[in-house]
């Protein structure tokens, strides 16, 4: 594959040598705006170098060192949340089909997805094996194994792996690959539904603080029945709105109650000396948490990262007039002053025009930028600059604490302009003609009496899904359910999903 990659590197460089000297031409030459959402994806997924699609098969990605580094930061929050009362681990990615086949829902749900190993070598296997869609056949004929009695639960792993599913809707990156390569799954195990229930709360409230964490707004909904994990009681779900006024699913919590456990056998001794069946639950998020974070703070520019999980939080440029050394010199004493507080840092030396080097930086999300020429070092200043615009000069001594002041300021002004955005994408509506123009541009909320009946006949009138009863806490009065009419309080939000 070495001349693949020489493609790659060559063909980005290609594009980033692309009008290097002025930096308004390039922008427009590279980037679509973002108002063309789909175009501006795709085009900047490349041109930030996140996610290389070439790789000749269909829904298989490789991440650009770039890319790694973002899902690296990423998902250390998602360590650092579940680290304290889970253990990760790792189970095989291959599974034996007869473990496979016996949860009855678990199979109807994933048989169409599922890769099969059929050969070692030239010869047929004996016992076919299934390329994990998700672990849990992986997992729970071990949990068997290691819950014993009362005194191992809860039991609570996580991996983070790659799981392979056959999508027959159309693939795109980082959203519907056919590898996911970033599937973070946890499963628990409980004495009482109810524990396992209370766990899929916990998976909420960490989700939500992930996504607080990249300042990502969700909507939080409870999956209509026919919705639900395969296998699953019920699942709860976080959807976020993309720019085009459709929704992302980015993350599940799944009640899963003793319905593995009873195919599994996964049971415990409780205190009276019986043998009881564990109530489960699990939770994944995956990759789409990256493609959520970039679509929702990018600019026509290119990507915007919160402070927290970007791969460079601040670049030095030297605005180089006269002699250049003294310049320099500067820049290095502000590089070493900001990477003696961790801020990763980069000082950007190169002989390419200031201009070019702004276009570059921004384009990969960069929160700060801090310029440094003959004047600023005469005046003993530095001219900050957020990646959303606000420009400052601030005095040299003074650049550590202001940094970290302003980055933190962008990560709330980078929240607040997403909720107000997201909020300006979903409206109340009263009858299926009104939820159907909505779901054209964003999501509809409407009021559902919670009948299977009426839920499907809603998503086929509207031609938009039901995402499921929704879960903040917004009580509306009573109203009538937009198909049959009964007063309820419920609502669900309707939107065209991803
Ligand atoms: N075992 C449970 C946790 C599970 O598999 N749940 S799930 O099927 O809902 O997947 C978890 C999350 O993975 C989804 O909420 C979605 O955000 C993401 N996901 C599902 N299919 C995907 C795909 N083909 N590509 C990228 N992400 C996907
Ligand atoms: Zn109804």
């Amino acid at each position: 594959m070495d001349p693949n990659s020489q493609d790659v590197s060559s063909d980005v460089k290609k594009g980033q040598g692309r009008g290097q000297d002025s930096r308004p031409e390039s922008k427009e030459a590279k980037l679509p705006p973002k108002s063309s959402f789909s175009e501006w994806y795709h085009e900047l997924l490349k041109a930030a170098e996140i996610i290389d699609v070439r790789y000749p098969v269909k829904g298989m990605c490789v991440w650009f060192p770039f890319g790694f580094a973002l899902r690296r930061s990423v998902y250390g929050i998602i360590r650092e949340l579940l680290d304290p009362d889970h253990y990760e681990t790792q189970f095989p990615l291959l599974i034996p089909e007869q473990e496979f086949m016996k949860e009855a829902d678990h199979i109807k749900g994933f048989e169409d997805e599922v890769y099969w190993v059929t050969h070692g070598g030239t010869s047929p296997l004996d016992v076919k094996l299934a390329l994990r869609p998700t672990s849990e056949t992986a997992i729970y004929p071990m949990f068997k194994l290691w819950i014993r009695s009362h005194a191992d639960l809860p039991l609570k792993v996580y991996q983070i792996i790659n799981t392979f599913r056959y999508e027959t809707k159309h693939t795109r990156p980082l959203i519907r690959l056919r590898e996911i390569t970033s599937f973070k799954e946890a499963h628990t195990a409980h004495a009482t539904w109810d524990e396992a229930a209370e766990q899929v709360e916990v998976a909420v409230k960490r989700y939500a603080e992930f996504y607080r964490r990249l300042a990502v707004p969700f909507l939080e909904s409870k999956r209509p029945s026919w919705d639900k994990f395969p296998g699953a009681d019920y699942s709860i779900a976080l959807d976020v709105v993309m720019p085009d006024g459709r929704t992302l699913q980015v993350g599940t919590a799944h009640l899963l109650g003793t319905n593995f456990a009873r195919t599994y056998e996964i049971t415990y001794e409780d205190q009276k000396g019986e043998q009881q069946y564990v109530n489960q639950s699990c939770y994944g998020i995956s990759e789409r948490c990256i493609a959520a974070l970039i679509s929702v703070h990018g600019d026509d520019r290119g990507l915007i990262l919160p402070w927290l999980v970007a791969p460079t939080q601040v670049v030095i440029v030297p605005i180089i007039f006269g002699e250049k050394e003294p310049i320099l010199e500067a820049c290095r004493q502000l590089e070493g002053a900001l990477k003696q507080d961790r801020i990763r840092v980069v000082l950007d030396g190169s002989d390419e025009r200031p201009g070019a080097k702004f276009y570059k930086w921004e384009l990969r999300g960069v929160p700060i930028r801090l310029e440094l020429g003959p004047r600023d070092i005469k005046n003993g200043v530095v001219t900050m600059v957020r990646r959303d615009g606000v420009k400052k000069t601030v005095p040299i001594s003074d650049v550590r604490s202001a940094v970290v002041k302003e980055a933190e300021d962008l990560s709330a002004v980078l929240y607040s302009r997403a909720l107000e955005l997201m909020k300006s994408k979903i409206k109340d509506v009263h009858n299926v003609e009104e939820a159907r123009e909505q779901t054209l541009i964003g999501v509809a909320r409407a009021a559902w009496c919670g009948s299977v009946d009426c839920g499907h006949e809603m998503e086929d009138r509207v031609g938009a899904n039901l995402l499921g009863e929704a879960r903040d806490g917004q009580q509306q009065p009573d109203r009538p359910c937009l198909i049959c009419g009964k007063q309820t309080f419920a609502t669900t939000y309707l939107a065209r999903q991803y």
